[in-house]
């Protein structure tokens, strides 16, 4: 069957947007590699004239070709691109708060309970931009030996969870590897048969958290610059980081995160950057309301989620038997209640948080999330924080984007929608 090619896409590393019939393709001849922006190691883009029968471009040295590249920062596009939009969430947070864990332990359970709860495959849409992610899910969920403790490293702003690309001549900027992952219906579910139309394409980034401070928004450093092209703000608030949190949740937890030097950063100041920022780069003015839906993701709640009355253990999904074929569901209205209660927490605590993402944001939606389930323990020998695999066991860290896709994605995931919602 013919697919239909989208008439314009999106860069997932450096957010240019640009027409299919633009990209360059990446030279695969031996004697073809050094390309100026990326260094000695790629092929050489170019703009083909000859093509197989097979659609595949050939490269001025008689290369077959297959994989072609951004005309801006000359990295690869994965084909995908050409036919569904790219669906940006962007997350953001303080130094520390938990988002590569969130993100490791959000995509591991996405791909399980997606599959088991709603009939949809999670599969990397780039295997090679998400390898970083992938070792990440792979350390803290598929260790050969899991009573020994890990822990992901910090996100650093260097190569390595970023790209340097030359983008002109002595102008070498820094990109965050994209994740995309495409979301599409499979086995049972009622749009199985037109999974090509539905297919979502999330498309998610792992900053470290320093390049949310303001002053980080440089042109060298425009790696949070996907803030703009968002569809969902996920920022991840970590309450342990909080002063007037931290005597309240030691009385109730003995992480060792609350015994440890408490870190200075204010996290509603690092919020009002990330909607600056938004502004800034989707041409807004400043203090414009943002259109967009914010979601707040109260990280570590293993630690805090005594202090509302909600049990946290099961997932707000439900699902339904119909002619012989069963379907996942998302609570809305629970997570909608949820939500209310986080908000009210954060309130007593923390009131000017609250006040930055309402006066931020039209929508608001407060997700409680654990990526462990469990405290870390501070290993004596290295005093860094470890935890057992064994003891891992995720909270809620699906239901940011089940929600998201149940709400405004439709086709993909059901839900009892709330009239008097919180989000
Ligand atoms: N109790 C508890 N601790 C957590 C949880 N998730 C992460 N942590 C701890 O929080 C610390 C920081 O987690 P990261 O995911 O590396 O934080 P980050 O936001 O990516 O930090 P940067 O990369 O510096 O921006 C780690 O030492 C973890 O032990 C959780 O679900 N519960
Ligand atoms: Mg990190
Ligand atoms: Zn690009």
């Amino acid at each position: 069957m013919a697919r239909t090619l989208l008439a314009q896409l999106t860069c997932p590393h450096c957010w240019h947007e640009c027409r299919a019939d633009e990209l360059p393709w990446v030279a695969t001849h031996p004697d073809l590699r050094g390309d100026p922006r990326l260094g000695p190691d790629d092929g050489l883009r170019f703009t083909p004239t000859r093509f197989e029968p097979s659609c595949e471009a050939i490269d001025p040295l008689g290369g077959r070709c297959s994989e072609f590249a951004c005309p801006r920062c000359h990295l690869v596009i994965p084909p995908i691109l050409l036919e569904r939009p790219l669906t940006i969430y962007s997350i953001a947070g303080a130094p520390g708060s938990g988002k590569s864990c969130t993100l490791a332990a959000a995509v591991r359970e996405m791909r399980r309970v997606f599959a088991t709860t709603f009939s949809l495959a999670v599969v990397d849409a780039d295997p090679v931009a998400s390898e970083p992610l992938r070792r990440h899910e792979e350390t803290l969920f598929m260790a050969t030996d899991d009573e020994a403790p890990v822990m992901l490293p910090k996100t650093e702003l260097a190569e390595g969870p970023y790209r340097s690309v030359l983008m002109e001549p002595g102008v070498s900027v820094m990109l965050p590897r994209p994740f995309i992952y495409s979301v599409r219906p499979q086995g049972t579910h009622p749009n199985a048969p037109v999974a090509d139309g539905c297919t979502h394409l999330m498309c998610l980034y792992d900053n470290a958290g320093e390049h949310f401070r303001p002053g980080a928004d440089t042109a060298s450093q425009p790696g949070s610059q996907h803030l703009g092209r968002a569809s969902i703000l996920l920022f991840v608030m970590d309450p342990t980081q909080d002063a007037r949190f931290r005597p309240i949740l030691s009385a109730i937890s003995a992480d060792p995160q609350l015994a440890l030097e408490p870190r200075s950063e204010r996290q509603e100041v690092l919020l009002a950057e990330m909607a600056n920022r938004v502004r800034t780069h989707s041409g807004l003015a400043a203090g414009e309301r943002l259109r967009k839906v914010l979601m707040v993701l109260v990280a570590k709640c293993d630690i805090w989620s005594k202090l509302i009355a909600e049990d946290l253990e099961r997932d707000p999904y439900w699902t339904n038997s119909e002619n012989g074929r069963t379907l996942g569901f998302v609570d809305t209205k629970r997570v909608d209640r949820v939500s209310g209660a986080v908000r009210e927490m954060l309130k007593r605590f923390s009131p000017e948080f609250v006040a930055t993402a309402e006066d931020a944001c039209e929508r608001v939606l407060y997700v409680p999330v654990s990526a462990f389930g469990a405290s870390p323990a501070l290993d004596p020998a290295t005093g860094l924080l470890r935890i057992k695999p064994r003891e891992i066991r995720p909270r809620w860290v699906t239901v940011p984007f089940a929600y998201a896709l149940s709400r405004w994605a439709t086709t993909l995931i059901g839900s009892n929608k709330s009239s008097t919602n919180g989000a």
